[in-house]
């Protein structure tokens, strides 16, 4: 299908300034060209907009920008939705992770509306498990996955569509989980692929894994790409950076897998701080990730004759 890029410069889901920068840095790192060389079809939506932000109650008085959140996952759902209805497949270039509240809850609707289950690939340093009422940062990034799921103490939000249970999520690169986090997730059947699970059976196994539940269960699959996923060596443009992370051939692993299964239907690109970079190499790392799920083969490339 078409590719469609969606600029979502969200910046209120924590409080390091500069994520907004993100869709810029991915339009001069040449994400559309790249996509463009692996054959697809690609078009730039530009970048959605909030107008004036609604009256929020908020439970916890600790949570941030509240206000700025729904006013984004309104707008981001609606976007998402319109994409996937067209037939296309929409890259979501943040922006925050807490953009994923909006992106994924348009995903969920698309999928509810044509009557298919929608699985989730959260490549993430952090669990994202946390509620409103349960974050103890304040930053509403630290809340998607908990959202998406249907936890209770999102209130002050739409509803999210068709919650989608823990046996269609899937975790890969857990290092950094909250106590109230670790108590929710052990609750429910997510697979939480951490980095011990990578080391031990390594990153292909467990994802083909689930890659053949999405299959069998002729699902959509909405993959959500935090920087942080990756080692901070590779990729310190992120305000939250974990040692320990996946590594450039484990992240490339990854991507030419989902490529060669055909099941992604929508990506979330956040959490790249452009501000933090190192002379772009993370956006530039990112970019070439979306090319593999694109299709281009980083390790074996057919040798030149002669
Ligand atoms: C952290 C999450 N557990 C918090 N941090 C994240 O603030 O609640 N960083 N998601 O990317
Ligand atoms: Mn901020
Ligand atoms: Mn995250
Ligand atoms: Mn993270």
């Amino acid at each position: 299908p078409p590719i469609t890029l969606i600029g979502a410069p969200v910046d209120s889901g924590q409080r390091r300034p500069g994520c907004l920068m993100g869709p810029a840095a991915y339009r001069v790192a040449g994400l559309a060209r790249a996509i463009a060389a692996e054959g697809h079809l690609v078009r730039d939506y530009g970048d959605v907009a909030i107008a004036a932000l609604p009256l929020a109650d908020s439970p916890n008085p600790a949570v941030d920008q509240l206000p700025e959140t729904l006013a984004w996952t309104e707008a981001l759902s609606a976007a998402v939705a319109g994409v996937l209805a067209l037939g296309e497949c929409p890259v979501i270039m943040g922006g925050d992770h807490s953009l994923a509240l909006g992106s994924v809850a348009g995903a969920a609707r698309h999928a509810a509306a044509i009557g298919r289950p929608l699985f989730l690939l959260w490549l993430d340093a952090h669990s994202d498990f946390h509620t409103p009422l349960s974050t103890t940062s304040g930053n509403l990034h630290g809340t998607p996955l908990a959202y998406i799921n249907g936890r209770e103490g999102f209130d002050a939000f739409p509803p999210f569509p068709a919650p989608v249970p823990g046996e269609r999520i899937c975790m890969f690169g857990i290092r950094s989980v909250d106590p109230e986090e670790h108590a929710a997730m052990l609750e429910r059947d997510i697979a939480i692929n951490d980095m011990r699970v990578i080391d031990e059976r390594g990153i292909a196994a467990p994802l083909r894994e689930f890659l053949a539940r999405v299959r069998a269960e002729n699902g959509l699959l909405h993959v959500s790409l935090d920087v942080d996923f990756l080692d901070p060596a590779i990729a310190p443009a992120v305000g939250t950076t974990v040692p320990g992370g996946a590594t450039f051939r484990e992240a490339h692993l990854v991507m030419e897998l989902l490529h060669e299964s055909g099941l992604v239907s929508s990506l979330d690109l956040v959490e790249l701080n452009p501000f933090l970079d190192d002379r772009g190499m993370t956006a530039r790392l990112m970019v070439d990730l979306v090319g593999s799920l694109m299709g281009r083969k980083v390790f074996d490339r057919p040798t030149r004759a002669k």
